[in-house]
């Protein structure tokens, strides 16, 4: 630990109070562990401001004494994104006191919001202003708007709405330095100069900690229906796709490819989950339909769609939920895909996107590549189709040891990677760079791109002291 630290912490707990500061290991170990317990590491204090004026102090008084932060959320990032290291030199920033909703305003469709605020809790303050936040992942009960930001999450309905970036507005930063930058408004036309809010999103916390932001919100859908087909292939997943883009394509709130090998995992390990068709099937897809219109007749259509895909042969089975429970438990079933994994055993996780159309083939290349250099390896791809972005995540091979599985992680991860740059795709499409990526950034993002970004980095935050280890190698 650095010398000046104790001496800083008093600073910082005499600024923050006694709640706004945790520093013994009891308190602090649950920040120090990622989700996927990957990475373990140590904290002399966790600190957490309620307030931006609090978060610019921590700043401030943290660079002047070369103090590194780790700005966390939810911590449910998929590549420790938030994992601080094993030195314990590193303060956690927690943003989960910053949950305040600012403000709602139906008529423009915006909500000004705090980074601590759930995404789950801000879907329910959109809806109770009877608007629609479209943005939703799996882990949006804990995930902060922070964070989801910081990343530019993507999820189950950026078929429609796009990603995190294309929901913001606005954005409250606190710079590296401490200073604040009020980029707060809450226009749709706004061309003065580079975008900056643009730089924030996605940024991983290596740039400004993001306090609060001005989202976009949409009409509240009136109709709304959920299916669960079962389908042979993922080939007749992307036809049923397309027969979907073909009826109506505006409808599709969501297209979610499952596999068998997935769904029996989410079965097995998951209580009262089961996929409500006959027979086990080898894929599936949930789909969801919605429209703010009302009297629009989504029933009968999708009814009709999926009996013309039955005669052509590309679903074989198919459920409407038939209540808001029935479409809670059909999303259940893909929801808690990545629970099941980890009860499984230990597991490798690709987030790649590709083309819509190549996704098939990725499927069949890199379930065939993974198979070959680990026997009794259970592929279990999922994820949204829709957009092309599929988790082709790798579970160890039962009863195999885990860490002799997870010492081959960048084998697989690369292996994956070598189908996924064959067919024009990314190595990270949503989760992001964190901690476990960025050694693979100078092969995929080289030259003048990593160079700019790195230029970025050195004049925003010279020393470094902002979520150091991340995204950039
Ligand atoms: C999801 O789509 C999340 O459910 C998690 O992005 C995916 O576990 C994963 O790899
Ligand atoms: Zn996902």
């Amino acid at each position: 630990m650095a010398a000046n630290y104790p001496a800083l912490i008093d600073r910082l707990r005499q600024r923050l109070g006694p709640t706004g500061i945790l520093s013994d290991p009891a308190d602090t170990e649950p920040y120090c562990e990622d989700w996927r317990r990957l990475y373990r590491g140590r904290t002399a204090a966790v600190l957490r401001p309620a307030a931006t004026a609090e978060v610019a102090e921590v700043v401030r008084l943290c660079a002047k004494a070369g103090a590194p932060l780790v700005p966390m959320g939810g911590n449910t990032s998929m590549v420790g994104g938030a994992a601080v290291s094993e030195d314990g030199a590193q303060f956690v920033l927690s943003l989960q006191r910053m949950n305040r909703v600012r403000e709602i305003d139906p008529l423009d469709m915006t909500m000004a919001i705090e980074a601590g605020v759930t995404l789950k809790a801000a879907q329910f303050a959109a809806e109770d202003a009877d608007c629609l936040l479209p943005l939703s992942i799996s882990s949006e009960g804990s995930a902060q708007i922070g964070g989801v930001l910081a990343t530019n999450a993507g999820g189950n309905n950026t078929v429609r709405y796009g990603n995190a970036r294309d929901l913001v507005l606005g954005l409250e930063v606190v710079l590296p330095d401490g200073q604040v930058w009020n980029g707060l408004r809450r226009l749709h036309k706004d061309n003065t100069g580079y975008c900056l809010r643009q730089l924030f999103v996605g940024s991983e916390g290596t740039l400004g900690i993001i306090t609060a932001a001005v989202l976009k919100l949409f009409p509240r859908p009136r109709e709304v229906e959920v299916a669960l087909c079962a389908v042979a292939s993922p080939e007749a997943a992307l036809a049923l796709f397309q027969a979907c883009r073909e009826h109506d394509p505006a409808a599709i709130q969501a297209f979610e490819y499952m596999s068998g090998a997935g769904m029996a995992l989410v079965e097995r390990f998951i209580p009262d989950a089961k996929p409500p068709v006959a027979a086990p099937a080898t894929d599936y897809v949930l789909l969801e339909l919605a429209t703010p219109r009302r009297g629009a007749g989504l029933r009968p259509a999708l009814e009709q769609l999926l009996a013309t895909a039955m005669e052509r042969g590309i679903v074989n089975d198919a459920v409407i939920a038939e209540s808001g429970a029935q479409r809670a438990a059909i999303w259940k079933l893909r929801e808690e895909h990545s629970e099941a994994q980890k009860r499984a055993g230990a597991s490798v996780k690709n987030d790649i996107s590709v083309p819509v159309s190549k996704v098939p083939e990725l499927i069949r290349r890199a379930t065939d590549v993974c198979e070959r250099l680990v026997p009794g390896i259970r592929c279990v791809p999922f994820g949204h189709l829709g957009d092309g972005n599929i988790h082709f995540n790798l579970v160890q091979p039962e009863g195999a040891d885990p860490a002799a599985f997870m010492a081959r992680d960048h084998e697989l991860m690369d292996a994956v990677n070598e189908v996924v740059r064959d067919l024009d795709g990314s190595f990270s499409a949503e989760h992001g760079i964190g901690r476990l990526k960025p050694y693979m950034m100078p092969d995929w993002r080289g030259g003048a791109e990593l160079d700019l970004m790195r230029r970025i980095k050195a004049a925003l935050d010279p020393g470094g002291l902002l979520n150091p280890g991340k995204l950039l190698p």
